[in-house]
């Protein structure tokens, strides 16, 4: 008699923990959290082993997001911030170096660098670094721009 009370209470504490680790997962800090603006701010990203920190972004539209990259590797990185058609000419093309367009800067290995890019379209802009294979090893990153 006891034991057929026993047995789901012991089922119920075991499975409960693992549903409340599946929920909490399911809605991580990131994904939790407001989007940014609308209007100007600031946002710090890291480039360290080829990754960019934070690589998900929420903004409202109408968001000028002034970007201070700081890279943490030794080799050079980039952010380039834009539409697919940005995206493919640079990673075509020879430029190694950029220079003060919206939304693309180059860092040297442990500097600093700015840029800024105004997102006015809802949807979703990509930012990422197209010095070779960066981008195929996941140097990249994801801006997504919510209606206000
Ligand atoms: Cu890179």
């Amino acid at each position: 008699m006891r034991a057929r009370v026993a047995v789901p209470v012991v089922v119920l504490a075991t499975v409960l923990p693992m549903l409340g680790g599946y929920a909490f997962s399911a809605a991580g800090a990131e994904e939790a959290a407001p989007p940014l603006g609308p209007g100007v701010v600031t946002v710090e990203v890291d480039m360290r082993y080829s990754r960019y920190s934070p690589k998900e972004l929420r903004v409202y539209e109408g968001t000028l997001v002034r970007f201070v990259v700081t890279n943490h590797d030794p080799i050079h990185h980039e952010l380039i911030t834009g539409d697919d058609d940005v995206h493919a000419a640079h990673e075509a093309g020879q430029e190694a170096f950029h220079p003060p367009v919206p939304g693309e800067v180059s860092v040297d290995p442990g500097g600093q660098g700015f840029t800024a890019y105004q997102f006015d379209e809802p949807g979703t802009v990509v930012f990422a670094c197209h010095l070779p294979r960066h981008l195929e090893y996941g140097m990249e990153g994801r801006v997504t721009v919510v209606p206000t």
